[in-house]
């Protein structure tokens, strides 16, 4: 059974104007052990560049790091899992394509979808959104801490030790009553990024500070 640490980051570099490796080195900075890597513009060969890059600095700091969509890049890359949407392959698949080694987590937006995600041999399971989030294209309607200690519930009879991963809009504020909720861990993207209120033209957010303010929250 994987243990996940109570803080997910995940790398946005549109919404950080850094790249994936400058936000891992700022992250892993902050102490964070758990990151996903999630770019839904970047072309294969891009990606893949990123994710050994990255790989190269997460194992040096004993985290892990998780390629979110592309199962490819997580095999060629020899990440240590890849996280899995509706709409991409299913975690049998995956595990087909990566083995027994590689974590697998899957993302759900409802009572029913998680329902079916127990029945797979995902190593965590995550729903979302918690909150409203303006991050995701699309996204699924809210689905509330209610999920969340729904979620926990039934999680906690078919697997206990499997981890439950909440995601949407959450920030250093709400991410206590996540954790209350069930959540053992929560996955994290745009309250990573504050952006200072005075903007200069090279102007960066502290993605460092902020992840600590996290870690220290959790
Ligand atoms: N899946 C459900 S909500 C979401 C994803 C990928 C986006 C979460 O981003 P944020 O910025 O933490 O709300
Ligand atoms: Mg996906």
């Amino acid at each position: 059974m994987v243990q996940l640490p109570k803080l997910y980051a995940i790398t946005d570099p549109q919404l950080s104007n850094y790249t994936h490796v400058e936000i891992v080195e700022r992250l892993l900075a902050a102490g964070v052990r758990l990151i996903q890597l999630r770019d839904k513009e970047a072309s294969s060969k891009e990606l893949l560049d990123q994710a050994r890059a990255c790989l190269e600095l997460t194992r040096a700091a004993d985290a892990k790091l998780i390629i979110n969509d592309r199962v490819d890049v997580a095999l060629t890359a020899n990440a240590d899992g890849v996280h899995l949407g509706q709409d991409d392959l299913n975690v049998e698949e995956a595990r087909e394509i990566l083995g027994d080694d590689a974590i697998i987590g899957v993302s759900t937006h409802s009572l029913e979808q998680f329902k079916a995600a127990l029945k797979t041999s995902a190593n965590y399971l995550a729903v979302g959104p918690v909150y409203a989030t303006t991050t995701k294209e699309n996204p699924d309607p809210v689905v509330g801490l209610e999920l969340v200690k729904a979620a926990k519930v039934l999680a906690a009879k078919d697997q206990p030790g499997r981890p439950l991963v909440a995601i949407g809009g959450i920030t250093v504020e709400r991410a206590k009553e996540v954790i209350a909720a069930g959540a053992d861990s929560v996955a994290v993207i745009s309250a990573l990024y504050p952006w200072p209120k005075k903007l200069t033209l090279d102007s960066h957010p502290d993605v460092t500070a902020q992840a600590k303010k996290f870690l220290k929250a959790l």
